[in-house]
This record gives structure tokens, C-alpha cells and sequence, in this order.
């Protein structure tokens, strides 16, 4: 008999973190520095700092997270009191390979996975693995250029391949890149920086652009080599791409903010084309040749890229955005971000985020329709405050409530419209360190870490309300939300 949601029997309920914003110990078992362990934390709207290495005075939460390193016993046995299916973290790349260019692996650093992912399947939960979540190792950026360098490709595909040997029977399903398309933000050097490693301040300003759709594309080669990889030697992995879905709406009905939000989309969503289809869309093969971007690509790139689709797409939703076109150039070079404005239908998060559950819906839809593939959300979640009462309680209901929401639109694209949907891991099931802020207070966790913005604390794990909510949303599939 089909389930009453219509999530199947096997649908992956879970959770979502990163190896840098949770683990900590970013020292211990020879792991080496990552471009998160150069980022200072930001705080009340001051952006975080990409430091020249580690400087004694400054602030690096990423060093400490919530010390998952030597608490993750204790933080998956919560996971499975809540019923988790899976576990969706990432391998932080410097554990395995400290400065990324070694020859032979970091055993100490592979055995912590091992340990992690028995831990796992001690009580069922399915490890979803990322291999690249804003941890690049920092030497492969100072001395390599990043993804600027085709060498990386190399480097990526000794990561890769070494994680997928030796995990091979632990982890089914894997994502290459996380969030691959937010370097599209090219004018902010944090989004860039942390997916392809290109420091602003080594290249010219008049060529972040090209820099960044060229490191673009190596990391494209670098995935779909991994994916055709990953399939050989297990041939029932499930290898997917990662990209952030954050829809964009025009702010009117002027067909000229039509065709902008069509040109943004179209430098947003690329990505998933080339994951999916095998092939780079004709807009941006026009664009790039007008611009003459992205020159260094071979016959043998394209044809790797075609050999290594994906098997689903991952993707993370918080919000959506609203555009105008406002004193742009449609034929010119934009970035989405400058091009935002309010959306008066919307309410926003303590730190501005529109939150639009519908805007879910439609894009699990044109996901869909566009690919043709499985989806997966594996992030979704509010970052808030929460205040521990004097009896040592949290009530969070508006994260139940943003949850609720979500999940409610997510039920209906799958009931309703059809779609293939794997599973869904809400961001941050744990309190950890805002990649955005590099803060601890803007918390997603159904679970609280006593711990504030520079370490301090007892780092005691504790109950918010909505663990037991979720704890229900999972025993029922979905039906008691
Ligand atoms: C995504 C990242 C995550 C996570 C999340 C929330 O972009 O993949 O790493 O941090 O956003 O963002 P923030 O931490 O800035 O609130």
C-alpha cells in the first residue's frame, strides 16, 4: 500500500553539517590548515576576514567548531534518539591530505572517518558524504592559485579517489562540490574563495570574473571525472551534485525584469546544467566566448563531462530572491546579489534571509522539469537566537515553524506534483559555526551547544523543543508535522 504522504518507506530523514564548521581539532591527527582555518569570525555585520595564514590575535571559530572531533559519540547517539536515517557531513580534505599535493594519504585522518561512519551505522544512519565543503587546503590556494590551476584537477581527483576506496562499502552516496554555483557571487571574495580557492588579492580586479569562470570550470572536469570514478569502483554509489537553490523572482511584470531574472538564472543554475546533462548551455557558451572567458577548456574536458552526469541533484534552500534590473545592462556581466530587493510579500530572518516555504515548491518543481533527475534536500533551516531558560529549556518555535512550513511545500511537490525526492537533511542539526557570519549565535541545531562566539563554554549538548518535534516528523514519515 503507498504511504499516506507519499514519502516512500525509505525516505533518507536526517541531518546536515561540515567537517570545518563542526569538528574542530584543527590540528590533531595531523590535518593541516584549510581556507576555513584562515577565516576569521565575523560578527554584528562585519564580515569575515580571509587571513595571510593564522595570526596569533585573531578569532578563528573554525578551529575550535563544537568539537565534534572528540564529541561525536556522544552527538550521533543524539542523531539516532531523534531517528536520524542519515548523517550528511563532509571529509575535510586537509584531514586526509594536510597540504593537498602529498602522494601518499593521512592515515590518522582516514581513521577518524572510519570511526566516524561505524559510529553511524551502529544504529542505521547512512552517512551522506560531501567531499568539498569550503575546506580547500590553504597551501593548494597559496602556492597552486586554487582551482585557477589545472593541477587542482589532479589533487581533487587524488581526494576523491582515495576517499572512495576506502569508504567504499561505509558511504552510498556522495556530492562532489558543495553549493558549486555560489561562486557565481563573484563579486564577493568569501563565496569565491571558499568554493574555488581564488584570492581576490593575487588577481586583478578586471579579471575575478574570468578567473572565477575558469576555476569554474576545472572544478565541473574535477566532478564529473569523480563521478565516472566513483561508479567504477562501486558501481551502486550514488553520486550527486550540490548546488544552492535560491530561486529568483522579478519584482514586477516588466518583461525586461523577465529576461533579467531569466539572464541571472541562466549564470546561477549553469551549474546543474553541465552536472546533469553532460554539456555547458548555449547562453553561457555565448557569453563566455563574447567575454572570451574561461579560454582553457579541451575536446577531452567536454568529453568528460558528458561521461560524468550525476545520479541526483543535492541542493540547499533557505530562501529566495528578488530582482530588478535597475540600472543594469542585461547583455552585460551582473551579479545576482547587487541586483536584490525587498519582496513585500515576504517576511525575513533575524538576519534578513526572505523566508518564502512556497518558493521550496517551485523549486523542487523547475528542478524537475529542467533535469529530470532524483532531488535531495540536503540543507534547509532557520539561523535564530535562542535563549536558554532558567531550567535549562529552549523553546524554539519559530524553527518549527520555518520547518513546518518547508516541509509542508516539500510534501506537496512530492504528493502533488511528482517529485522524485530522496530525502531531506535540515542545515545545521546541531548547533555549529555559521559559515556566512563565523558566528555560534545564529543557530539552526534541534540540538544546543553551549558555546558562544569565541569558544567559550561548557560545550554541553542539550534539547531544544524542536528535537522532539522532529523526533515525531520522522517516526510518522512525515504525516504528524
Ligand atoms: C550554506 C552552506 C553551509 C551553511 C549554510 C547556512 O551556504 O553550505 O555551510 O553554513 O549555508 O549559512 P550560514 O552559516 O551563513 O547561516
Amino acid at each position: 500500500m503507498p504511504n499516506k504522504t507519499g514519502f516512500s518507506k525509505d525516505f533518507l530523514w536526517g541531518g546536515a553539517v561540515a567537517a570545518h564548521q563542526l569538528e574542530g581539532g584543527w590540528q590533531e591527527g595531523g590535518k593541516g590548515v584549510s581556507i576555513a582555518d584562515v577565516m576569521t569570525a565575523g560578527s554584528n555585520g562585519v564580515p569575515r576576514e580571509i587571513t595571510d595564514g593564522v595570526l596569533p590575535e585573531k578569532n578563528y571559530p573554525n578551529h575550535f567548531g563544537i568539537d565534534f572531533y572528540h564529541h561525536y559519540k556522544e552527538d550521533v547517539k543524539l542523531f539516532a534518539k531523534m531517528g536520524f536515517k542519515c548523517f550528511r557531513t563532509s571529509i575535510a580534505w586537509t584531514r586526509i591530505f594536510p597540504n593537498g599535493d602529498e602522494d601518499q594519504p593521512n592515515e590518522a585522518g582516514l581513521k577518524f572517518y572510519d570511526d566516524l561512519f561505524d559510529e553511524c551505522h551502529k544504529y542505521g544512519i547512512e552517512p551522506v558524504i560531501t567531499l568539498s565543503h569550503f575546506e580547500m587546503p590553504y597551501h593548494l590556494i597559496e602556492k597552486y592559485g586554487g582551482f585557477t590551476n589545472r593541477k587542482l584537477i589532479d589533487f581533487y581527483m587524488n581526494f576523491a579517489e582515495t576517499c572512495f576506496k576506502r569508504y567504499k562499502n561505509k558511504v552510498k552516496y556522495w556530492m562532489t562540490f558543495n553549493e558549486i554555483n555560489n561562486q557565481t557571487s563573484y563579486n564577493r571574495e568569501f563565496s569565491v574563495a571558499t568554493n574555488s580557492g581564488i584570492l581576490f588579492k593575487n588577481i586583478k580586479d578586471e579579471d575575478h570574473e574570468d578567473a572565477m569562470y575558469q576555476a569554474a570550470h576545472y572544478e565541473l572536469v574535477a566532478s564529473a571525472k569523480a563521478v565516472k570514478l566513483g561508479h567504477e569502483i562501486n558501481p551502486d554509489f550514488k553520486i550527486g551534485c550540490m548546488i544552492n537553490m535560491t530561486p529568483l523572482y522579478p519584482v514586477n511584470a516588466d518583461p525586461k525584469n523577465i529576461m533579467f531574472t531569466e539572464r541571472l538564472m541562466q549564470r546561477r543554475y549553469y551549474f546543474a546544467d553541465v552536472h546533469a546533462n553532460g554539456v555547458y548551455p548555449k547562453n553561457i557558451e555565448a557569453y563566455l566566448q563574447r567575454k572570451g572567458f574561461r579560454k582553457d577548456i579541451t575536446d577531452e574536458d567536454r568529453e568528460i563531462l558528458k561521461q560524468g552526469t550525476v545520479d541526483y541533484i543535492g541542493l540547499s534552500y533557505y530562501n529566495s530572491m528578488t530582482v530588478t534590473s535597475d540600472g543594469f545592462d542585461i547583455d552585460g556581466d551582473f551579479d545576482a546579489d547587487n541586483a536584490a530587493t525587498e519582496n513585500k510579500f515576504l517576511k525575513t530572518s533575524e538576519w534578513d534571509w526572505p523566508i518564502d516555504p512556497v518558493g521550496l515548491r517551485y523549486s523542487l518543481n523547475w528542478l524537475t522539469d529542467r533535469y529530470h533527475l532524483p532531488l535531495f534536500i540536503v540543507e534547509n533551516g532557520l539561523g535564530a537566537r535562542d535563549k536558554v531558560e532558567a531550567d535549562g529549556s529552549i523553546h524554539d518555535p519559530y524553527r518549527v515553524d520555518y520547518l513546518k512550513a518547508h516541509i509542508t511545500e516539500m510534501k506537496k511537490a512530492v504528493e502533488l506534483d511528482g517529485v522524485d525526492l530522496m530525502g531531506y537533511t535540515p542545515w545545521g542539526c546541531i548547533d555549529l559555526i555559521s559559515a556566512g557570519t563565523g558566528e555560534m549565535k545564529k543557530r539552526y541545531g534541534f540540538i544546543y551547544v553551549d558555546q558562544d562566539d569565541y569558544g567559550h563554554g561548557s560545550k554541553k549538548r542539550s534539547k531544544k523543543d524542536s528535537f522532539e518535534w522532529y523526533k515525531q516528523v520522522i517516526a510518522s514519515n512525515g504525516e504528524k508535522l
